[in-house]
């Protein structure tokens, strides 16, 4: 029986863009384990509540639920072991925590300043008011004021990628020889963007633009097939 993953949409069902929920849709991928989605709205907490969660991805697989990103990677990896490994192993399942903390907490809420108008753009008009209400008491701003100014931004999030290049200048992918969970953890923040905006966040000639290339043809091209606005 398939896993159901409550994934975050927009006002259109099939635009899927949650950075949380692509990592995801990447690590059902990689264990090779059929998904169902369903398209989740802020709106639609009381569909999940009965989980546990207020927030998005939510897996239900059998009797299990598992909510966060982080929680159902370690979820897919402990319950699927003989299935290829999101980790390689406890001092790769380490060095990702590290990856998934600073995508959190670096990262994820850079490109979400920068995004934040596009994605309100894109929200279905009953998430509108609760997205606008709960973003500006988190940011104590408006999302426009939120948005502002957002070249001069970019430049510092492209230099915050710099521990990535160099990385990606010694092996093809964060996890080494080949993608692992870390992989897709950064590859979830470029999915978003990637999905939910024509602002492209990546230089043409950025390493990065190369590995995410590589990323978005994983697993017969999942990434790539996926909606964009
Ligand atoms: N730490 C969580 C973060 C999940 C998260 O923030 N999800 C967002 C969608 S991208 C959400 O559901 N937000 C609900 C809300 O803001 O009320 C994870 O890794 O899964």
């Amino acid at each position: 029986m398939a896993i159901t993953l409550f994934d975050l949409a927009g006002a259109d069902p099939a635009l899927r863009f949650s950075p949380y929920c692509w990592r995801t849709r990447m690590a059902l991928a990689h264990k090779g384990l059929a998904v169902e989605t369903i398209p989740w709205r802020f709106a639609d907490k009381s569909r999940i509540a009965p989980y546990g969660s207020e927030k998005v991805p939510v897996i239900v697989d059998g009797e299990r639920a598992v909510g966060d990103s982080w929680a159902i990677a370690e979820y897919l990896e402990d319950t699927y072991p003989e299935r290829p490994s999101l980790f390689g192993g406890s001092s790769g399942r380490a060095h990702a925590r590290f990856i998934n903390a600073w995508a959190d907490s670096v990262i994820n809420p850079a490109v979400g300043r920068l995004l934040i108008l596009d994605i309100y753009a894109q929200l279905d008009p009953g998430d509108w008011a609760y997205f606008r209400a709960s973003r500006e008491a988190r940011f104590g701003q408006t999302l426009e004021a939120v948005a502002a100014g957002r070249g001069q931004r970019l430049r510092a999030l492209r230099e915050a990628f710099a521990p990535v290049r160099s990385v990606l200048s010694h092996q093809p992918w964060l996890g080494g020889a080949a993608p692992s969970y870390a992989d897709h953890i950064l590859f979830g923040t470029l999915q978003w963007a990637r999905c939910i905006s024509r602002f492209e966040l990546l230089a043409t000639d950025d390493p990065l633009t190369e590995w995410r290339g590589r990323m978005l043809g994983l697993f017969d091209g999942l990434g790539q097939s996926a909606v964009t606005v």
